[in-house]
C-alpha cells in the first residue's frame, strides 16, 4: 500500500483489530499502536492492543484501557513500527505468518505481512498517524494527539536527530494544537532524570572504550551491573544513544545482555549507516540508528561489531 488513502480503505472494510507492538516497544511503538487502536474505536471498530509484556510503566498512561488478551482468534493482526518478525514478542511467535497489514518506516523493512504500508521518510512511524485519522475520518482527539506526540518526539530524541524533517515539526505542531500534553511528556521523557539513571552513567562514562582515536565509542550494560545498580527497564529507556552524544564519537555503540545473546546498539553519524553495519550481524534498522542481537556474550559482540566496522572502512 502506498497511501493513508488505501490504508484507511483496509481498515474500514474490516473489523475486530488486534495491534501488536514490537520487542522492547519504544515511544513510537507504544504511541502509534495507541493513536490507532483509539482512531479505530473512534470510528465505530472493535481494536485492542496486543499486551506486550515489555511495555515499559512510564508509557502505561498511553495504553490505559486499550489492552486485550491477545487472542488471535477471529482477529485482524496489524503490527506497527516493526521492522521484521524477528522482533515480534517473545510471547507473540504465535502470530507469524498471521499478520494483516504492517505500518511502518524502517527502510530495512522486511515483508512478513500480507499487506505492507511502510515509509521510510517519516521520522517516526506515529508521523503517519495523523493523515491516516483523516482518511478514516476519525478526530484528532487530545488523546491521539498525546500519543503521536510522544512516538515523534521519542524517535527523533525529542526533535533533535537527523531523522527530522520539516513534515515532523509539523506534525509536532498538529498535537500541540489537539491538545497533546508535551510539557508532561517532554518532562517524564527528556528532562528528568532519576538518582539510578545518573549512578548508571557514571558507571557508563568510567568504562567507556574508545577507538579509531576517539571516533568510535564502546559502552556495556553488563545484566548484574543493572542489577547492582537497582535500574529499571524505565530508566534504560533511551541509553543506546548515550556513547555517540559525548564528541568527537561518530559510532557509538551499547551492548546489553538478552534472552538469547547480546544486544548491540547503533549509533551512527553519516557517512557511516548502521543499518548496513547492523545488517552484516543478522540486524538492521534506521542509517542512523540500528540494532542486532548476536549469540554469545557481550564480549563476543563486541568482536563481532569490530569486524562488521572493519568490513565498512572503520580502522579498528
Ligand atoms: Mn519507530
Amino acid at each position: 500500500m502506498q497511501t493513508a488513502r488505501e490504508v484507511a480503505a483496509f481498515l474500514l472494510a474490516n473489523d475486530d483489530y488486534l495491534i501488536v507492538t514490537h520487542r522492547r516497544p519504544d515511544g513510537d511503538a507504544v504511541g502509534s499502536a495507541a493513536a490507532l487502536c483509539r482512531a479505530l474505536r473512534s470510528v465505530g471498530k472493535r481494536a485492542e492492543l496486543f499486551p506486550n509484556p515489555q511495555f515499559l510503566p512510564r508509557f502505561l498512561p498511553l495504553t490505559d484501557g486499550l489492552c486485550g488478551a491477545g487472542d488471535a482468534r477471529g482477529k485482524t493482526v496489524i503490527t506497527v513500527d516493526t521492522a521484521t518478525e524477528k522482533l515480534f514478542p517473545y510471547n507473540a511467535q504465535y502470530l507469524l505468518g498471521k499478520v494483516q497489514l504492517a505500518i511502518d518506516h524502517h527502510g530495512s523493512h522486511t515483508p512478513y505481512a500480507a499487506q505492507s504500508w511502510i515509509v521510510p521518510d517519516a521520522a517516526a512511524c506515529g508521523e503517519l498517524m495523523p493523515e491516516l485519522c483523516e482518511a478514516l475520518g476519525a478526530p484528532f482527539t487530545d488523546e491521539i494527539a498525546t500519543a503521536v506526540y510522544v512516538a515523534v518526539s521519542t524517535d527523533t530524541g525529542c526533535f533533535r536527530y537527523t531523522n527530522t524533517t520539516a513534515k515532523t515539526f509539523r506534525v509536532a505542531a498538529q498535537c500541540r494544537e489537539a491538545g497533546a500534553a508535551c510539557d508532561y511528556w517532554n518532562r517524564v521523557l527528556f528532562l528528568e532524570k532519576s538518582r539510578n539513571r545518573l549512578d548508571l552513567e557514571a558507571y557508563l562514562i568510567a568504562t567507556a572504550e574508545f577507538y579509531a582515536d576517539g571516533s568510535v565509542c564502546f559502552c556495556a550494560l553488563p545484566r548484574e551491573k543493572i542489577k547492582e545498580l537497582g535500574v529499571s527497564e524505565d530508566e534504560l529507556d533511551d541509553i543506546s544513544g548515550f556513547p555517540r552524544d559525548i564528541a568527537g564519537v561518530q559510532i557509538g555503540a551499547m551492548f546489553r545482555d538478552v534472552n538469547d545473546g547480546a544486544k548491540i546498539s547503533l549509533r551512527t553519524y553519516a557517512p557511516y549507516d548502521a543499518s548496513a553495519i547492523c545488517a552484516e550481524l543478522g540486524g538492521g534498522g534506521h542509517p542512523a540508528a540500528a540494532g542486532a542481537t548476536v549469540p554469545g556474550t557481550i564480549t563476543d559482540a563486541k568482536k563481532a561489531l569490530c569486524e562488521a566496522l572493519r568490513k565498512h572502512g572503520v580502522q579498528i
